[in-house]
């Protein structure tokens, strides 16, 4: 059966419109639900995003999709992580730095795990987009590690860059293409 609306779950308005920009031109439109829902202390962002599966599904008809990421920084040995919410919260931005300073290795990584819940079923989708940290924060666009994080190959943060050209090379993006593919594959879109 053809997909024509999903649900997203989240708080954070920067990753809709990230996802809204990749689902573009699929048909399939998306509604968009405002809510917090129970994060457990896990050391995976898929039991994470597992764990809120189950909880959502009793509350939401139809297929829907919940998204978690997190910065992971090599030197830190992968902190903020599965903690990026709260490091975002308390430390920000400029913690991060404060953390970094002195240390000559600044590659990080950023990842994504989307779940959907589809016909019932659970899907996982992954995306990682590696880099460093930035020295300084730089650029308005995006949201949260935005202004920190240079991916791989290009001197630009992910926040002075457009959404299409973040989806382009981001996390989320790659994940997005994973969950197009996989609609894709099994008749849900055209
Ligand atoms: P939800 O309601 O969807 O859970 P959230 O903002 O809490 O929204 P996450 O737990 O996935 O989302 O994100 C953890 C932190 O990492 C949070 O502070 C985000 O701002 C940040 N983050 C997630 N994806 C990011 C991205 O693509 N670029 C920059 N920061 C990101």
């Amino acid at each position: 059966m053809k997909l024509a609306e999903l649900t997203l779950i989240t708080t954070n308005e920067g990753k809709y419109l990230e996802i809204i920009d990749a689902l573009e031109g699929t048909g399939v439109s998306i509604r968009r639900i405002d809510r917090e829902y129970p994060e457990i202390q896990a050391d995976t962002l898929e039991s994470v995003v597992g764990f809120g599966l189950n909880y959502l599904k009793p509350f939401v008809p139809g297929p829907f999709i919940i998204d978690d990421s997190g910065l992971f920084v090599d030197a830190l040995g992968g902190f903020p992580g599965v903690y990026s919410s709260y490091a975002f919260r308390t430390i920000g931005n400029e913690g991060i730095l404060t953390l970094l300073k002195g240390k000559g290795n600044r590659r990080a990584s950023f990842r994504t795990v989307l779940g959907m819940v589809h016909e019932g079923k659970e899907h996982f989708f992954r995306g990682e987009c590696r880099g460093y940290i930035s020295e300084l924060p730089k650029g308005v666009n995006g949201f949260g590690f935005d202004p920190i994080f240079v991916p791989e190959g290009r001197e630009m943060t992910f926040a002075e860059m457009s959404v299409q050209m973040k989806n382009d090379i981001s996390h989320r993006g790659m994940a997005l293409r994973r969950l197009k593919n996989f609609l894709v594959n099994h008749g849900t879109l055209s």
